[in-house]
């Protein structure tokens, strides 16, 4: 849309699901004037995602794809300063990187594990938005831009087997609130958007690659697709500046909590 025009914007994990389908729906429905600053640590899947995007849109969407681990805090704080000039007046930052992984229950959750979600989820969150902010707060009525945060289901409910994560996500949920409580006196909108169920690689890595064992969350149940969050991604950043949808809830139709889930036999 029209509002979205001349914007600079960020998006983390921009190699699969989500933020994948995020970036090439900002670059459809802002094919003129857009710059999209791709991220994540697969640096092939994000020039492959460019290429895609400049075939589709053309040249009216400058694509910059970037390796950024969010997890590793020295990356994260050199991020803003490696940007090419043209790329550095950031004005939407997707903070949608973000993983899950196994399904152990306490006493037996490997430290690796919970180190790896917290690191990215929680951690890499809170960094990416500190960065970014320096670049909000720079402008006039206390600063503005968009922060948009994917939370997820998990994050307003635990469930066994899934404890980490839901603690991460819970952990994303009150930052996110913290922070626009913080940015009250500004222009800055924080906003979040918590997905139930999308088939993406999402469950694919939780099992470590193990095809079946993902395939197997999704049988008899009919997900989301990653597109289905990017269109709200993009109508969330789209509206007027006044109107902030602070907080989005988006579920299948057969899904009613993170276990509430009909499933066809
Ligand atoms: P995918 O696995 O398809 O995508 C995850 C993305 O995050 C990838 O692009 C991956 O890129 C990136 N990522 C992972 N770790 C890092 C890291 N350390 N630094 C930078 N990027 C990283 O899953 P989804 O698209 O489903 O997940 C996107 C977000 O949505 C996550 O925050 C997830 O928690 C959330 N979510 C997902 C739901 C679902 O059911 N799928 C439901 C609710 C929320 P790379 O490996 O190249 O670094
Ligand atoms: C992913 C949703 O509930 O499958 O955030 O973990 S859940």
């Amino acid at each position: 849309g029209k509002r979205l025009q001349g914007k600079t914007i960020v998006i983390t994990g921009a190699s699969s699901g989500i933020g994948r389908s995020t970036a090439r729906e900002f670059a459809r429905t802002s094919p003129k004037n857009l710059k999209l600053i791709l991220t994540a640590r697969r640096l092939d899947s994000l020039e492959a995602l460019a290429t895609e995007i400049q075939e589709e849109v053309g040249s009216g969407v400058q694509v910059l794809p970037l390796k950024l681990d969010v997890s590793k805090p020295d990356e994260v704080r050199g991020f803003v300063g490696s940007l090419p000039p043209e790329f550095k007046e950031i004005d939407v930052l997707v903070n949608n990187a973000g993983l899950v992984k196994g399904v152990a229950k306490a006493p037996d959750i490997l430290e690796q594990d919970t180190e790896t979600m917290i690191s990215t989820n929680v951690t890499g969150l809170i960094n990416m938005t500190q960065a970014v902010l320096q670049v909000f707060k720079k402008r006039d009525e206390g600063g503005r831009g968009d922060i948009i945060n994917i939370g997820s289901i998990a994050g307003r409910e635990g469930y066994p087997g899934g404890s980490i994560y839901c603690a991460t996500k819970a952990a994303v949920r009150i930052f996110t609130e913290a922070l626009r409580k913080e940015l009250i006196a500004t222009r800055i909108r924080v906003m979040e958007i918590d997905p139930g169920q999308v088939e993406t690689e999402f469950s694919v890595v939780r099992f470590d690659g193990d095809k079946a064992k993902a395939d197997a969350v999704y049988s008899g149940c009919e997900p989301l697709t990653p597109d289905d969050i990017a269109e709200v991604v993009v109508f969330n950043a789209g509206r007027r500046e006044n109107v902030v949808v602070a907080d989005t809830l988006i579920f299948p139709n057969h899904q009613a909590a993170a276990t509430v889930m009909h499933r066809k036999s």
